[in-house]
């Protein structure tokens, strides 16, 4: 009933482990799919070794949490070293960030033995010259998703920033380069203040938003992405419980990723949300959850 694919890769549920979200080693990845996620997403790889940002990295809010670890992960060497030897039954999608085209092309071209499927960060909100500095261009997102599709026959997923005007800019840019989805929505950039130490919260001083708090930002953004779009969109963005999964199917997205929920919540919410969407299928009658993605686009 929960069975999709996408880009030739069977997931067994649409509910993929996001990107940074404890995903750090191959027996988290298992844990997170025996636990009920239908694929995972890795920690962004990039060429070098990054320890990333000083604490504080992250700051809880009522709804959601800001965070900036700044690309913390132990480069494309060792990950391909720590990962060669691992057989996963579930899709393992490698996400990779690069400061230009050819920096993406070369960790695709690397990582392609460890990687189902490749997404690119080009959309974190708060590091020099990666991410969404360069991803908020809609020329740059041509040119890097381009770069990696003439490099690797495995699927390429750009993953976009909400930090724009028009985030169907960056999804066509993407679309024209040949990419194989997109993925929907990057933290939102924001700040926490300390107002006795009357100073920003954390170390980097500003972070990207996740949570509650920017569902409705992300499924707009999915909304109109798959109005416009003829490749899959892959709904994130504050997804907790299954009613905001079934909104995002609604919106359009055909697969959904979770990860504040995860680090909040643990793995449980992976079932939790999955039971969910087969007793709302049910009850609609519906016997697919293919059957209601992009319902709402139709009204
Ligand atoms: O590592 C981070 O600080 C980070 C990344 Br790579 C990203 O893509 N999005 C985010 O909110 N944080």
């Amino acid at each position: 009933m929960l069975e999709v694919k996408l880009f030739g890769i069977r997931f067994e549920n649409p509910l993929i482990l996001a990107s940074g979200v404890v995903d750090m080693t191959p027996e988290l990845l298992r844990r997170a799919h025996n636990e009920g996620a239908g694929g995972v997403v890795t920690k962004s790889i990039g060429k070098e070794p990054r320890k990333g940002y000083d604490n504080p990295t992250i700051v809880e809010l009522p709804y959601g949490l800001i965070n900036a670890m700044g690309l913390p992960n132990p480069g494309w060497e060792a990950f391909l070293n720590e990962f060669i030897d691992e057989r996963f039954d579930f899709p393992v999608i490698v996400s990779i960030f690069g400061g230009t085209p050819e920096e993406f092309a070369f960790l695709a071209e690397k990582l392609e033995p460890v990687a189902d499927a490749f997404e690119l960060n080009l959309s974190c909100p708060h590091a020099k010259g990666y991410g969404m500095e360069i991803g908020q261009d809609p020329k740059n997102v041509y040119e890097v998703v381009k770069a990696v599709k003439d490099v690797t026959d495995k699927p390429v997923i750009a993953k976009l920033t909400p930090n724009v005007n028009d985030i169907t800019k960056l999804g066509l840019a993407a679309e024209r380069g040949g990419a194989d989805g997109v993925s929907a929505i990057n933290t939102v950039k924001a700040i926490a203040i300390d107002i006795y130490a009357k100073r920003p919260i954390l170390s980097n001083k500003v972070g990207g938003y996740s949570g509650p708090g920017i569902k409705p930002i992300a499924l707009r953004a999915v909304y109109d992405l798959a109005k416009v779009l003829d490749i899959p969109v892959i709904g994130i963005g504050g997804i907790t419980s299954w009613r905001d999964a079934v909104e995002f199917l609604l919106a359009g997205a055909s697969a959904l990723q979770i990860g504040t929920a995860v680090y909040l919540r643990g793995f449980k919410v992976f079932k939790e949300i999955s039971n969910g969407i087969i007793e709302y299928l049910k009850e609609e009658g519906f016997s697919s959850i293919r059957d209601i993605i992009g319902l709402a686009l139709k009204v």
